[in-house]
């Protein structure tokens, strides 16, 4: 019997290949030289896809929406390696009956940790003094005094997993923790903001850690960076279309905030030119998760989705939209 198909759209991390390469007929439409064929002959037959964010220089985001799937009658399981997914329309999915799955939890701590260098970094400006060494001007002059953690209130918003690990480590190194989101979580202990500006005006770190999507698109815009005020930073984490990035370059060059520290942008690996010039931001090339054994765990637990769900023993770690049993 011959192996069945998955489609891979975009390029994903060479584990995924090696997990799937024994069992399934892996088609990589990313590298095919029709990619449009590639898709074609496989359309009626097509059952499983697994995407992701890509992971090889100039790879695309390949948006998994309803007109996508549309062309797979027979499209039963969309895996994406990532806790984020919002290149997959799981609402389209659902409406189909297609389960859609992501890779939480593994990935929080490691996502934590790079949120909170990159928050340091900002403040203390460490890349910038690490330039500096390098560049042999500290033989010259002392490295100019940075701003200060001390005393700062941290909001957070988007109080999921990650940013629960974001605010622990902000409690760890003595700042203050408020929260906004859509709603107030029991237990959660930390005061909550209903009011996005509100909490921007009460706060001087404001930590991005909500999904990305149309329900967040631009939610950081020129307001709440007015609100954050100029000894205000921004850090994002979790998906660049959810801070206006034309509203932050300028509020990066007003003075109406102090600086920003980005792992994230709406159209990455491609960085506007401008935040490229600033020396009070620092920029990440989308590392949050990027270490070789989180990696590893998240390429697990797509293949375990995958495998699982194939053996009809149900997805282990479906998304909200497509809830397992089906209800
Ligand atoms: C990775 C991510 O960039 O989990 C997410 O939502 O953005 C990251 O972990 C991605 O999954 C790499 O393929």
């Amino acid at each position: 019997m011959s192996k069945p198909c998955i489609l891979m759209p975009v390029p994903l991390p060479a584990l995924l290949d090696a997990g799937l390469a024994q069992d399934f007929h892996v088609v990589k439409s990313w590298d095919a030289r029709h990619p449009q064929t590639a898709l074609t002959d496989i359309a009626e037959s097509l059952r499983f896809i697994v995407t992701g964010v890509p992971v090889i220089a100039g790879g695309v985001v390949r948006p998994i929406d309803a007109a996508f799937m549309g062309q797979f009658p027979k499209l039963e399981l969309v895996a994406n390696i990532g806790v984020g997914y919002d290149n997959i329309d799981a609402r389209a999915a659902a409406a189909r009956g297609i389960v859609v799955t992501n890779t939480p939890d593994v990935l929080t701590e490691e996502t934590a940790d790079a949120a909170f260098g990159l928050l340091l970094s900002v403040v203390r400006q460490l890349p910038q003094a690490d330039r500096f060494v390098r560049s042999g001007k500290w033989l010259e002059e002392s490295f100019p005094l940075s701003a200060s953690l001390r005393g700062r209130t941290l909001g957070i918003v988007g109080l999921g997993r990650i940013g629960k690990a974001i605010a622990r480590r902000g409690e760890a190194f003595g700042l203050k923790v408020v929260y906004h989101g859509r709603r107030q979580q029991d237990g959660a202990g930390w005061p909550y903001y209903a009011d996005l500006k509100d909490m921007a005006a009460a706060c001087d770190i404001l930590m991005v850690a909500t999904p990305g999507g149309a329900q967040t698109r631009n939610l950081i815009d020129a307001e709440i960076l007015a609100a954050l005020g100029s000894n205000g930073i921004v850090i994002n984490i979790a998906r660049g279309g959810i801070v206006d990035e034309d509203a932050l370059i300028a509020a990066l060059q007003n003075g109406t905030i102090l600086g920003a520290g980005l792992d994230v942008f709406l159209d990455e690996p491609r960085v506007p030119a401008a935040l490229l010039a600033m020396d009070h931001v620092v920029l990440l090339p989308h590392v949050g998760s990027a270490t070789g054994p989180t990696r590893e765990a998240m390429a697990k637990l797509t293949l375990d989705n995958i495998f699982s769900f194939v053996r009809g023993t149900g997805p282990l770690t479906p998304v909200a939209e497509t809830p397992w049993p089906r209800s």
